[in-house]
């Protein structure tokens, strides 16, 4: 599948997003991962969607929307609203993924489904054939500059198997992270859709633009393309 990278724009220079996008874009760039935060689901609070409604007309990339809150089946509508191409669920706070699924897909975006580095893959078994994407969590989510968690290196490659064996065409995320150092592991593993955050584009290290054709370098992207 081919291998995305998505930056996570609650890392970026908040004061200026706008010129953080172009950036990221001329680095070439392939989505905008949102972290929508509720301080219930996880101990944090971040962005929301006014946020994706200001920077909706700055890019025509996708928007990729990881809700990381209690009750996402009420916002669906308003991330419809306000650009989002991608929402991400937790299947630890959705009781009823089949219509929530639904409903994503019925407001014309894709469908994607989220689990914390300790939820079991048997809990997604029977949706996904439903789904678009699953995101697989590297680490807790809630707050970006995490160690990496390995258990889930394995737990990648088996979903990948489970893919393959049914013959599915979905894209896997990995968010948490994922630097230098964990990209090979992952991408060995199965995972296509690669979040960047503050281990790697957003490190402050070097030019943002710089630093994102560094990553999909080390994505394996050919650095003249
Ligand atoms: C965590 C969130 C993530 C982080 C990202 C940060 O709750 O879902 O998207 O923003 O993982 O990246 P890093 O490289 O700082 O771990
Ligand atoms: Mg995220």
């Amino acid at each position: 599948m081919k291998v995305k990278v998505a930056a996570s724009l609650m890392c970026a220079d908040l004061t200026r997003l706008g010129d953080e996008i172009k950036k990221l874009e001329k680095g070439g760039i392939d989505l905008f991962h949102f972290d929508i935060m509720d301080g219930h689901f996880v101990p944090n609070l971040m962005l929301g969607p006014l946020i994706l409604e200001s920077l909706r007309d700055k890019t025509s990339l996708p928007f990729d929307a990881h809700l990381q809150i209690t009750n996402p089946e009420k916002y669906i509508g308003r991330f419809a609203e306000v650009g989002s191409n991608i929402i991400s669920i937790h299947v630890e706070v959705c009781h009823f993924l089949y219509r929530v699924i639904d409903v994503i897909k019925e407001n014309g975006m894709r469908a994607c489904v989220a689990l914390n580095p300790a939820t079991p893959l048997s809990s997604i078994e029977y949706v996904l054939a439903e789904v678009d994407m699953v995101l697989l969590m590297t680490v807790d989510p809630g707050y970006a500059g995490q160690a990496f968690i390995p258990a889930v290196v394995p737990k990648i490659k088996r979903l990948r198997e489970l893919i393959e064996e049914k013959e599915l065409n979905i894209d896997v995320e990995v968010d948490g992270n994922i630097n230098e150092k964990t990209v090979p592991q992952v991408l060995s593993a199965g995972a296509n859709v690669l979040v960047a955050g503050t281990s790697s584009i957003f490190s402050g290290k070097e030019d943002l633009e710089k630093a994102t054709r560094s990553f999909r370098k080390i994505c394996g992207f050919d650095p003249e393309k």
